[in-house]
């Protein structure tokens, strides 16, 4: 059978044609050229819109060609089926406020499904030339039980670890991996076994400690498959390195690939849009070989902990207060609810009432600029940054964006109003269930069945439904007389104010 060379699509095949077109920066360093140094796990839009693309910036800076990507999806093949026919090709449409540009990107040399490319993972990350594998699998992808420690109740988690028992054997392949951690592992196992080289575990999720976290629940794999020596070769020679990652990614949509389409003159499946802004502060911690991500714009530092701590408070948090409170009004996008009257307000309430006084200002930050500059991204209108992609997994996203804040504010013996606005906007929005012209709100949630059952009852009781499930609230602060107070008196304001 002779192989089809696809011409519609953006390839290697049509590449250096897609590239001489107006408009259009092709890759800035070709593709062919580049060795596999790294793995990602997670190659959704964000991954292919951040750090893809400062790994490429940082080799054409250097003209190290060490650093192509093996991708790995998550549970759908769909980002291989897009990459794959584009040998892992795609393009990047940044959105200004009134400019766009489009830039294709080389640095995925290869993207893996795990349901059949689970083996190829394993050799990729036990390969000498490979350093370092980098997560973003959202907040989700960490399978942590209540309180705390790895889920080993968690069907996907147990068998990844009878998996893991059989790679640490030695008896070869024992399937596709059903978590990325537990491909990880894996992975890990396999290095050891060979090369034993040094490595780096990078998350990149939006979560406090991220490195700690990753490593932690990896160290749990471990030892829950007796993997003694494992446990002993990923303390010496396996660091975690933190991150905070920020750049907006809104969910492509027909209409961008269709814009994107007119430039390129080709089809790009694996089309990704973003904003302008990026930001990588990266921790100092790699036992071996990186990227120079420094030349590409990247941090590097002794301490993410002050940057994670107010991107995650400050960013996300304001992010999901609008997207709560934008959504039920029925603003379709970020930039709508940014625009409405009184919205906006309540953003910087919560920044200076709430979020500010908790925090340490990273080194040259000034939290106040920091706080406006993030409203003004959000304010992009060119974006279209839908209230509803960011209202996603509130019941993973809460605690880590507002629920410190709000028990820092409670030690410190006040009481968090716009915190509890947006816990309260969160729960009218799993109640309601559609926004203020009757148009619906999908909870799109792992944890949606569990909230729609918690929801469901009198509009008295919702707060104190809410507040009772224990996955997503302390009961420090579930049972603070206070917060509970505040909480049910802006549930009762919501309420009253959508109809
Ligand atoms: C957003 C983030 O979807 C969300 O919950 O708050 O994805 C946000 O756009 C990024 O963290 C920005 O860096």
């Amino acid at each position: 059978m002779s192989a089809t060379i696809i011409t519609d699509r953006l390839s290697l095949a049509t590449v250096a044609e897609v590239s001489a077109r107006p408009g259009v920066a092709g890759p800035a360093v070709d593709p062919r050229a580049l060795g596999t140094g790294m793995v990602h796990f997670g190659v959704g839009a964000f991954h292919r819109a951040h750090q893809a693309v400062y790994t490429e910036d940082a080799a054409t800076a250097t003209g190290d060609t060490r650093w192509g990507i093996l991708g790995v999806t998550g549970r759908s093949a769909r980002v291989a089926e897009q990459l794959g026919p584009q040998d892992g090709l795609y393009s990047v449409l940044t959105k200004a406020r009134d400019t766009s540009s489009l830039r294709v990107v080389g640095s995925l040399r290869g993207v893996a499904f795990p349901g059949t490319g689970s083996e190829e993972v394993l050799r990729t990350l036990a390969a000498e030339n490979v350093h370092l594998a980098s997560l973003t699998i959202t907040e989700k992808g960490y399978p942590r039980k209540l309180g705390g420690g790895l889920d080993l109740g968690n069907p996907a988690v147990a068998a990844d670890v009878a998996a893991l028992k059989a790679e640490v054997a030695g008896r070869g392949f024992a399937g596709p991996g059903r978590t990325p951690l537990g491909l990880l592992a894996r992975g890990l196992a396999r290095r050891h076994a060979s090369s034993g080289a040094p490595f780096a575990v990078m998350c990149c999720d939006n979560l406090m400690s991220n490195g700690g976290v990753t490593r932690g629940l990896v160290l749990e794999l471990a030892e829950a498959a007796g993997a003694e020596r494992l446990l002993e070769w990923l303390d010496a020679a396996v660091t975690f390195p933190s991150t905070m990652v920020d750049r907006i990614v809104p969910a492509t949509t027909e209409a961008n690939r269709r814009e994107a389409e007119q430039l390129l003159g080709r089809r790009d499946e694996g089309l990704v849009v973003a904003e302008p802004f990026g930001q990588w502060i990266i921790e100092d911690n790699f036992p071996g070989p990186r990227p120079a991500w420094e030349r590409a714009g990247a941090v590097i530092t002794g301490d993410v902990g002050p940057f994670e701590l107010a991107k995650l408070r400050m960013l996300n948090a304001t992010h999901s207060l609008l997207a709560y409170l934008g959504a039920l009004r029925g603003h379709a996008t970020i930039a709508d609810a940014v625009a409405a009257a009184g919205l906006v307000e309540e953003a910087r309430r919560l920044q200076r009432n709430d979020i500010i006084p908790t925090l340490t200002a990273p080194p040259g930050t000034d939290l106040a600029a920091y706080g406006e500059s993030i409203l003004d991204r959000f304010a992009n209108p060119n974006l279209g940054h839908t209230t509803i992609q960011v209202a996603m997994d509130g019941s993973q996203k809460l605690p880590v964006r507002i629920l410190g804040t709000v028990a820092d504010r409670l030690s410190a013996g006040e009481v968090p109003l716009s915190g509890a606005l947006l816990v309260a906007a969160w729960m009218v929005f799993v109640y309601r269930g559609r926004d203020a012209n009757g148009r619906s709100l999908p909870l799109d949630d792992p944890m949606a069945e569990a909230l729609r059952a918690a929801a469901d009852g009198s509009e008295a009781g919702l707060a104190g439904r809410l507040l009772a499930v224990k996955e997503i609230f302390p009961a420090e602060l579930a049972d603070h007389p206070e917060f509970r107070t505040a909480v049910a008196e802006a549930v009762r304001k919501l309420l009253s104010e959508v109809p």
